[in-house]
């Protein structure tokens, strides 16, 4: 008899190489052309600056009174296991029947791929781009996408040279990829929870990163972020590494975690640095590493809606 090889059902998504992004817009309008827009609801965010449609999921909205969470993947171009790591957990949920408590419980409004432009140079010309991909000046290309967010834009960390990779742009919010993210936290003001995807390195951060200093809720923000640690740790022993993003990794200012926690007011603010041995972690591995995150991500959602879903 044949052995099956038991994997978890990821519905229509292949997991066994990176999609570029025309494939991932695709990929979104056909979940919503499956299963409807009480389920997935694909409009356009706005346009990059290339002319690329910035796409705005949302998951689970079936017209009930739930909180919201706000996802975003790929501020940074080369990190492709984060969008990978969204759809996957799109794809759980609508395409599944297996997380039904997450889908009944919150709200997801999702932008899969912040930086289309810079996720398609990086995909087609130069595997290590991580910026935008707007002319900046001094014959350089790209700002640093977090490092442009309004909430002590320009503090330290964030580079003023416009040929660095860490570019924080001429003003705060000056990338329309950003501004664009910005947009979305107002829309959605009453949001519990943001999450930024990154990678690489199994980190769970939280704000601030503009500065070493303590918000006062941060016993709140742990509480979240240890939930995604002990479930990525009960899955397959992977260690986060769990604290203040400055503390744990290095001070970096005008980042979307520290906008969206100071700036838009979300209680909980996350950035979730994605497993993996680098910025280009083998597509034979998508699968491994996305469950993983996924099961991180479930459980911050999980701790979520014991905060503040309906008692
Ligand atoms: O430097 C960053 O933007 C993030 N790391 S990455 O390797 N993905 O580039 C960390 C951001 C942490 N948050 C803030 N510094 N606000
Ligand atoms: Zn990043």
């Amino acid at each position: 008899m044949a052995r099956r090889l038991k994997r978890a059902f990821s519905g229509t998504l292949d997991l066994s190489r990176y999609y570029n992004y025309t494939e991932i817009e695709e990929w979104y309008r056909s979940l919503e052309a499956t299963y409807g827009p009480s389920v997935v609801k694909v409009t356009v965010a706005g346009k990059s600056y290339e002319g690329r449609d910035i796409l705005k999921v949302v998951l689970c909205d079936d017209g009930t009174d739930k909180p919201t969470v706000i996802i975003d993947a790929g501020i940074h171009a080369r990190e492709w296991i984060a969008p990978a790591s969204a759809m996957y957990f799109v794809s759980q949920l609508a395409e599944t029947t297996n997380h039904t408590a997450l889908c009944n419980g919150l709200k997801y409004v999702i932008i899969p791929s912040v930086n289309p432009d810079g996720y398609t140079y990086s995909l087609q010309f130069d595997r290590n781009w991580r910026k935008t991909r707007k002319p900046v000046g001094s014959g350089c290309i790209g700002t640093d996408g977090n490092r442009n967010y309004g909430y002590e834009w320009g503090g330290p960390g964030a580079s003023t040279n416009p040929c660095s990779d860490t570019y924080r742009g001429e003003h705060a919010f000056s990338e329309i990829e950003s501004e664009i993210v910005r947009q979305t936290l107002a829309i959605h003001n009453d949001a519990k929870m943001y999450l930024s995807i990154h990678s690489y390195g199994r980190y769970i951060l939280y704000p601030w990163g503009w500065d070493y200093s303590t918000p006062a809720t941060q016993p709140d923000l742990h509480r979240v972020s240890m939930a995604g640690y002990n479930a990525a740790l009960a899955h397959n022993g992977a260690r986060y590494e769990v604290g203040g993003a400055a503390d744990v990794l290095y001070v970096a200012a005008g980042g979307s975690d520290d906008y969206a926690f100071g700036g838009a007011g979300i209680p909980i603010s996350v950035t979730f640095e994605c497993a993996g041995s680098g910025f280009g972690p083998p597509a034979t591995q998508i699968q491994v590493l996305v469950e993983e995150h996924f099961e991180a991500f479930k459980a911050m959602c999980g701790e979520i809606i014991a905060m503040y879903g309906k008692k």
